[in-house]
């Protein structure tokens, strides 16, 4: 019998499904251990993690992580931003590391980026992609796959956090930390429970149409995530929605504040007391919040993780919040408005001449 396509089915049966993809990045990053370690042993000037879209967003994520914790400078850049203002990202002669993410392994920009990375003699490539077949895939010298994370939705959600897990796990063992890699095995059961225990809350909040804006705080390494959330929000909803570093919020945009408002809060353990107080002045100005944490939080992150592994637990509950708002609003999340599932251009040329 034919599946009945129910709307929205796709992105649903993939939020759901993500704790699988979790499991087999961290499998197919101890596969490649060895030839990722040999990067130890020649350390790079800088890391630059690159994407588009979400997958920008994602870099932005790993990379604050991975500097923190190997101390080698690392950015998220636009694939775009490599191209047409190089000198703005590498230095000169530096001996680069390219960390190239994509689901679709497509995207122009991104595709693009990498081949006039190498042409430059810049450094190495590392690609990180949910299908084996495409072009990314062949292009980096070690080259990570995660099929678990393939999806049908336009919006990302399983493919996102699959590539991040896997990037956190390669962000541990380049940090020489084994031990934080062992632990990386707890991170599928903590996320099932949190799906199971908040999908209720998710329906309920993104069932409320009252709402009309989102802001989501995160700082450190959940800042980029705090953008990705947002991406979902827009992407999913059609919903004004924005990104902030928590002590950014004070500067001008909590003037936007009102009883119309959600700010969704990821909240750090190092930081959380700190963070608290920028959350309790909105509530003061009429917000509504919802705080995220492995403790004093709204919706409490399980599992008890190390704070450096376990942030992929602030998205999937965002991720519903979204999918739950887009039927709420007669939208489609499968299908965003205007979106295509990879962005191919015509072929990029004229970029700057490499600095002398
Ligand atoms: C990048 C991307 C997505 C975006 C949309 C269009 O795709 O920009 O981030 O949400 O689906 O494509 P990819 O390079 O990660 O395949």
């Amino acid at each position: 019998m034919t599946e009945i396509q129910t709307v929205g089915n796709a992105t649903y049966t993939e939020i759901l499904s993500q704790t699988k993809a979790w499991e087999q990045a961290i499998d197919i990053v101890a596969e490649h251990k060895k030839d990722l370690l040999l990067w130890q042993k020649k350390p790079f000037s800088q890391v630059i993690f690159t994407g588009c879209g979400s997958t920008y967003y994602l870099a932005l994520a790993a990379a604050a992580l991975f500097q923190e914790m190997t101390g080698w400078p690392a950015r998220g850049i636009p694939a775009s931003e490599l191209l047409f203002y190089p000198h703005s990202a590498y230095i000169a002669g530096a001996r680069t590391l390219l960390v190239a993410i994509s689901r679709s392994g497509e995207t122009t920009e991104t595709l693009t980026a990498v081949d006039e990375f190498l042409r430059a003699e810049r450094g190495e490539v590392l690609t990180i992609s949910n299908y084996s077949h495409m072009l990314l895939a062949k292009k980096g010298h070690i080259n990570l796959v995660i099929p678990a994370g393939q999806e049908q939705s336009i919006a990302q959600t399983r493919a996102f956090t699959s590539m991040y897990v896997g990037l956190v796990a390669i962000t541990t063992l380049l940090a020489d930390q084994p031990q934080l890699f062992a632990t990386m095995k707890g991170l599928a059961e903590a996320g099932e429970k949190l799906i199971t225990s908040y999908e209720p809350m998710a329906k309920e909040i993104g069932g409320n149409l009252l709402y009309d804006r989102f802001y989501f705080l995160g700082s450190g390494p959940r800042y980029g995530l705090a953008c990705e959330a947002n991406l979902k929000m827009k992407e999913m909803t059609l919903t004004h929605s924005e990104p902030f570093h928590f002590f950014e919020f004070r500067h001008g945009p909590k003037s936007m504040v009102g009883n119309t408002t959600i700010v969704a809060a990821f909240l750090s353990q190092t930081h959380h007391n700190s963070e608290e107080k920028v959350v309790n002045e909105i509530r003061q100005l009429g917000g509504k919040t919802l705080t995220l944490a492995p403790s004093h939080a709204d919706i409490l992150l399980p599992g008890g993780l190390p704070e450096q592994i376990n942030n992929v637990l602030y998205l999937p509950v965002m991720q519903l919040t979204s999918y739950y708002r887009s039927l709420a609003k007669g939208l489609n999340p499968d299908r965003p408005t205007h979106l295509d599932a990879v962005v191919k251009l015509e072929p990029l040329t004229s970029f700057p001449g490499d600095r002398k």
